[in-house]
């Protein structure tokens, strides 16, 4: 099979469908095909230099005339440049807006220079609040669509998000899933001594949370939940990620008066460490796609509770990886993170299907997905 020319353009911020798609183009470049990022900011994995990896920044033009900066149009231009000299075969977009709709455009640049069979296939994965938030807000509902409708290809990574999507948008085509994946090589239990000195913890249980601090991670919940499990154990709480809520948990932490159980670690990218040494992670989201942080601990080992909302069922089973409970079903999801507190047995039976379960959403096995559906929308099988 020839080696491809694919694009990929994404959100560089601290989040899932950035994480995917660099991950993504990282173990397509691994295997021999040229991979052309498309951001605004070095993707917040893609770490250092590696082979057969282009990554270019999308420069935006200031003028005082214009309020807001026009990214959309800077990522179309550069996205057709790069297509054309570098003859890309495909371009993916993680999101559905702009970068979608930047493709499509970039496409419709190169019209006059590339025979419409010579230009590059779109294919757009959708990952969650493009389709849940962004796509259910009226002024931004019918540029979605189009995005949608005028890629050649759509893939979303879960059932929960296909059917959103077939509800809230009617698409013209067929949408394939194609769940989220971990490298199991890479996220693995290794617990180091040295991490817990440093957090200043001793022999107590750890639970953690990563998220961008969106209204979506309810994590006036987690703090909550915490709070009430404070009671009656001796656990502390890590959270990795910052964004808009962060202030609402600083401050339930300081009136809950648990400031020296909770450490705010900020946006880490080296989070193997601090699964390494978590008894528990806590994702109360009101909606999920996928949950692509749970797959994470989940391959370090660590169970989860979480919410039935989404995508989450489609991976974890409850009672057997952690628990599922309602949103916003605090005692639930309490009672449920003492058990597995307390429960040795049970935590350990927990820990080894996490780490099993999450082995089926090996790197290796999606990637081979991805690529399988970059050769169909290039009708090379
Ligand atoms: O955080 C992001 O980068 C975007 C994002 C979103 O809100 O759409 O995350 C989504 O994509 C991840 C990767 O596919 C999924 O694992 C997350 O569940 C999903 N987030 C939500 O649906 C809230």
């Amino acid at each position: 099979m020839r080696a491809m020319k694919i694009g990929i353009s994404c959100h560089h911020t601290y989040g899932g469908s950035g994480a995917i798609a660099t991950e993504l183009g990282k173990a397509l470049a691994a295997k021999g095909h040229s991979i052309h990022f498309f951001s605004q900011a070095a993707p917040f994995r893609l770490g250092a230099f590696a082979r057969n990896i282009s990554y270019h920044e999308v420069e935006v033009m200031h003028y005082p005339l214009f309020d807001a900066p026009f990214y959309t149009l800077a990522l179309a231009s550069k996205i057709a440049e790069v297509a054309y000299y570098e003859k890309l075969d495909v371009v993916h977009a993680h999101y559905a807006i702009p970068h979608a709709l930047s493709a499509m455009l970039a496409r419709q640049m190169l019209e006059d220079k590339c025979a419409e069979s010579k230009c590059f296939k779109l294919a757009t994965t959708l990952h969650g609040t493009d389709i849940t938030v962004v796509g259910a807000d009226r002024g931004m509902q019918d540029v979605v669509r189009l995005a949608i409708n005028k890629s050649d290809g759509v893939t979303t990574v879960s059932d929960y998000l296909k059917d959103e999507t077939i509800r809230m948008f009617d698409p013209k085509k067929e949408i394939t899933v194609i769940p989220n994946f971990v490298d199991t090589s890479l996220f693995c239990r290794s617990p180091k001594q040295e991490i817990r000195e440093q957090l200043g913890i001793g022999n107590e249980k750890v639970i953690i949370h990563i998220s961008n601090f969106r209204p979506v991670k309810c994590i006036g919940d987690i703090i909550r939940i915490f709070h009430a499990v404070s009671k009656q154990s001796d656990a502390l709480l890590l959270l990795v990620g910052d964004g808009p809520e962060r202030s609402v948990a600083e401050t339930l932490v300081r009136q809950f008066g648990i400031m020296d159980r909770v450490r705010f670690l900020g946006k880490l990218v080296d989070i193997v460490p601090l699964l390494s040494i978590a008894d528990l992670m806590l994702m109360p989201s009101n909606a999920e796609s996928f949950g692509l942080a749970a797959l994470e601990a989940m391959a370090c080992g660590v169970p989860v509770v979480a919410t039935m909302a989404g995508g989450f069922p489609e991976f974890i089973v409850s009672g057997r990886h952690g628990y599922l409970l309602s949103p916003g079903d605090i005692e639930g999801m309490t009672e449920k993170s003492l058990l597995l507190l307390s429960d040795n047995t049970h935590w350990l039976d927990s820990s080894a299907a996490c780490v099993r379960q999450a082995k089926r959403y090996e790197t290796t096995l999606l990637v081979e997905q991805y690529e399988g559906y970059y050769r169909r929308l290039l009708e090379e099988v």
